[in-house]
């Protein structure tokens, strides 16, 4: 396809509750979408970089730059490119992930909705529901994060995600696994919060029947995490140091990985998650989708690409209202009995609600090709 146009779009979106996780409490996202238009048609992405570089290095402002000073212009210098091949011509700019996955997803959604087909179809998949999980943030109250824990347990959640700290971890998890007995799947999540001297205290959460402890120590930190998988029953999975499907066989062959978080902005695209799900398959990994609170934009194209065979456990794509009061697509993503029904929309699968679109959008930036 040829491309003619790419609006950047900024729009601000309220949390219905803050999100506090190990580094940092999110009240109100600046969300960076992609409209792209080409001669078949136009397709949407969703940036997930965050305001700050809290996760990893990329954020919001610094996505939206790479992308008007260096990504759009290789691509429209490349002529005729497809989605498949966006990887390959945005290769030569190192990093910048998030802001490389928005714009082959834009292009993917174009492509997709040009030949009127859907993204499940597109990786051959045929589940119409995937189990729902749901990430639970860091309070400064244990009555308060078992209040919130019980209400999606009352939504049907088919699993628990709790997000730990050092001095948020061994009481909120034990209080939580009280609460909702013990045959509810729950994992914990440390976002590189720990660091190896932490290794005996993070076994004491084996007591507690975990499906996984995620990321606990520093993204560059493989051999620590080889060292945690050795010595602790729950099994280790790896969030922010799987950035590539290199790093994805590194970790498995190091025995880092005995689960990976699949999260498609982080490692450049829905196309190489599809890579990195297919070598974890192929090495018996289990992988889950993770989330990075986005719109209905991504929810659906993480419902989607949570259907391919080796997403074992549920991932983070929870009911939009988990985050939003109100999505900017026409049908946000529910959950009924703990699952999610896969969208089956041509495209990525959503339609945008535009009059509510434009009434939160901040900027607008059109550069033609
Ligand atoms: O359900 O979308 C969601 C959020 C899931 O906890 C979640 N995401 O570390 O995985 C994470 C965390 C996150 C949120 C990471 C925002 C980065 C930004």
């Amino acid at each position: 396809m040829r491309f003619e146009r790419l609006e950047l779009r900024r729009i601000g979106l309220e949390l219905v509750v803050p999100f506090r996780t190990s580094f940092g409490t999110e009240l109100h996202r600046d969300i960076l979408l992609v409209h792209v238009t080409t001669d078949v048609g136009d397709g949407w992405g969703e940036c997930v970089a965050m305001s700050a570089p809290f996760y990893s290095s990329e954020f919001v402002d610094g996505a939206d730059l790479v992308i008007r000073q260096h990504l759009w212009p290789m691509l429209t210098a490349a002529g005729d490119v497809r989605a498949a091949d966006v990887a390959g011509v945005l290769e030569p700019v190192h990093g910048h992930p998030m802001a490389k996955a928005a714009l082959e997803m834009a292009i993917l959604d174009a492509e997709l909705r040009a030949a009127g087909t859907t993204f499940h179809e597109l990786l051959g998949t045929d589940r119409s529901t995937i189990p729902s999980g749901v990430s639970v943030g860091i309070f400064d109250d244990l009555d308060d994060l078992l209040a919130q824990v019980q209400g999606y347990v009352d939504d049907g959640y088919a699993r628990i995600k709790l997000k730990i700290e050092p001095g948020w971890d061994l009481e909120p998890v034990r209080l939580v696994r009280d609460l909702i007995g013990p045959d509810m799947p729950l994992q914990v999540d440390a976002n590189t919060a720990y660091n190896r001297t932490d290794l005996d205290h993070l076994c004491r959460l084996d007591e507690y029947d975990l499906l996984l402890i995620e990321q606990p120590l520093p993204e560059e930190d493989l051999l620590g995490h080889a060292q945690l998988a050795q010595r602790s029953s729950t099994p280790v999975c790896l969030d922010e140091s799987i950035v590539s499907l290199q790093t994805a066989a590194d970790a498995i062959d190091l025995g880092a990985a005995e689960i990976v978080n699949i999260k498609p902005g982080r490692v450049g695209g829905y196309l190489a998650a599809r890579r990195i799900h297919d070598l974890c398959l192929a090495r018996g990994i289990p992988v889950w989708c993770g989330g990075m609170v986005e719109t209905g934009i991504g929810r659906a194209a993480n419902a989607a690409l949570a259907t391919l065979p080796g997403f074992l456990l549920p991932g983070d794509i929870s009911a939009a209202s988990r985050f939003y009061a109100r999505d900017i697509v026409t049908d946000p993503i529910t959950v009924t009995d703990g699952t999610v029904t896969v969208p089956d929309a041509p495209g990525l699968g959503f339609e945008l609600d535009h009059d509510f679109l434009d009434s939160i959008t901040t900027s607008t930036d059109v550069i033609d090709a």
